[in-house]
């Protein structure tokens, strides 16, 4: 089959929307660190439909970090993808062509070096996911000892981190004279910004502290709020939408079609014109995050790991639950919404409905276990910031420690039909070693896994309510099961 490419975009059915404008005449602005799926579906088409009203300086170089897949799936196509929006009331695609290159640093890091340094790159921004910023997920601190940084302190100028390649290119600008530029973190991540620019600093201290008093003056770290459901694209996706386009593309996203960027408005130079294309800014992006990580995110993490465990592949399907709906519901509105501090502007109740229905939405099959992955790096942010504010204003925690003990249960290697889970965590070593000194002791399993300080840091496991509830719950999840356990829990056992 022809492959998709700006050759044979002519040759696309008329249904199918592709670039306002010629991605050919579009410069390079922003390297885009970790072009995964979750950015070509959110953050590259914000860009596409910037571009489109406003045509400027603001292609985006893509560079995987890890692996050639993505660079050699969009590099014969120009960089060109399929956006599939997928819900109950049907299905739009469109090609996307804001993604003009696409670089892998195993293979092309003299140009990626280039990219970073050329004074036309205005932003760098990043979706490497939690685990690519190399820190201690309890205290936002960079983790010296992670192999990655090790080896980039060791040899700065070729770096194998987001952080050293971060450092490496501010350090040649410095070097040549010329301007910072603007980081933009996009990952789910509590203050992402200022977490990222305390690891970045932290980083370059280290090699040498007038770099890091540079990096301080020159370049600029927005917080922001991403949000999008994308699901890991699958063979059946690829194939379905080579039959509609009639062209081979190797790289399509499906995502829902809710999307929302929140950014704070501090840029060390220009931006594409994505406040003309829905994206807020604001002074301020914690309010709007927390209410993400902690309503969202957090719920998903709930679903994934007690639904998994209750035998549901599926996220729409555990949404399909009665129980489980009720549980998240109660887990919203009665242990998360009182922690958060909104703009009056914001409908945070429309927000939790908004969200049971983007959950159940079955055009969009999201696996449950690619939610449980990197626990380690997830449940500080999405559960236990809130369980840290209830305990300090005396509110409840139930629910959110059922979602813990989830969490505890899965991550012990077995389900409830005795198969072992495949569990995915840079932690996985650990917890494997205390889930098999513990077999059928609940409490043991629970004391163990609460020791690792990088997760819970050294308060959550001191507390006897937080303790306590976490494991009892989880003695009720091997006793009862989850279904019956989520049922219990949401007031309707
Ligand atoms: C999910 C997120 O994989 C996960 O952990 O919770 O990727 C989620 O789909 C997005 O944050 C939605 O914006």
């Amino acid at each position: 089959m022809t492959r998709l490419s700006l050759a044979t975009l002519g040759n696309l059915p008329p249904s199918i929307a592709t670039p306002a404008y010629d991605p050919r005449l579009i410069a390079i602005g922003i390297v885009h660190l970790g072009i995964g799926a979750f950015h070509r579906a959110q953050t590259a088409i914000y860009t596409d439909d910037a571009l489109a009203q406003a045509q400027g300086p603001w292609g985006i170089c893509g560079v995987s970090l890890r692996s050639a897949d993505v660079r050699d799936r969009l590099a014969p196509q120009d960089g060109l993808y399929t956006s599939v929006e997928k819900s109950p009331k049907g299905l739009r695609r469109r090609i996307i062509g804001s993604v003009v290159e696409v670089l892998f640093l195993g293979e092309d890091r003299d140009r990626i070096a280039a990219r970073l340094h050329a004074p036309a790159t205005d932003i760098v921004s990043l979706t490497v996911t939690e685990k690519g910023y190399c820190h201690d997920p309890a205290s936002g601190r960079l983790n010296f000892a992670h192999p990655d940084i090790v080896h980039d302190l060791a040899d700065p100028a070729r770096p194998l981190s987001a952080v050293g390649l971060i450092v490496a290119a501010l350090d040649a600008r410095r070097r040549s004279a010329a301007k910072g530029f603007t980081v933009l973190c996009c990952d789910n991540l509590p203050h992402n910004g200022a977490l990222l620019r305390g690891l970045v600093l932290a980083f370059a201290a280290e090699r040498d502290p007038a770099l890091a008093r540079w990096i301080e003056d020159n370049a600029a770290f927005p917080s922001t709020m991403v949000d999008r459901i994308v699901p890991a694209t699958t063979d059946a996706d690829i194939a379905d939408n080579d039959r509609a386009l009639g062209l081979h593309d190797a790289a399509p996203v499906v995502h829902e079609p809710f999307k929302q960027w929140v950014i704070e408005d501090r840029f060390v130079a220009g931006r594409p014109a994505w406040d003309r294309v829905g994206v807020q800014f604001v002074a301020d992006v914690a309010p709007f995050e927390a209410m993400k990580l902690r309503l969202l995110n957090a719920s998903h993490s709930a679903f994934a790991y007690l639904g998994y465990l209750a035998g549901h592949e599926y996220i729409y399907q555990v949404a399909a639950q009665p129980d489980f709906v009720a549980f998240m519901r109660r887990l919203m509105k009665e242990e998360v919404a009182p922690t958060l501090e909104l703009p009056a502007s914001v409908d945070v109740v429309a927000y939790q409905e908004a969200l049971v229905e983007r959950f159940g939405n079955p055009a969009l099959p999201h696996r449950t276990q690619q939610i449980a992955m990197d626990g380690s790096q997830k449940l500080p942010q999405r559960l236990l910031a809130t369980v840290r504010d209830n305990l300090a204003a005396g509110r409840p925690i139930e629910l959110l420690c059922l979602a813990v003990a989830g969490w505890m249960r899965y991550v012990s290697g077995g389900d409830e039909a005795g198969r072992q889970i495949k569990v995915s965590d840079p932690l996985a070593a650990d917890f494997a070693r205390i889930a098999a000194g513990h077999r059928g002791d609940p409490e043991g399993l629970a004391r163990g896994l609460l020791s690792i300080s990088a997760i819970f840091g050294d308060d959550l496991p001191a507390d006897p309510r937080f303790a306590g509830e976490v494991t009892a719950r989880l003695a009720a999840l091997f006793r009862d099961g989850a279904a019956r356990t989520v049922r219990a829990a949401a007031g309707r056992g």
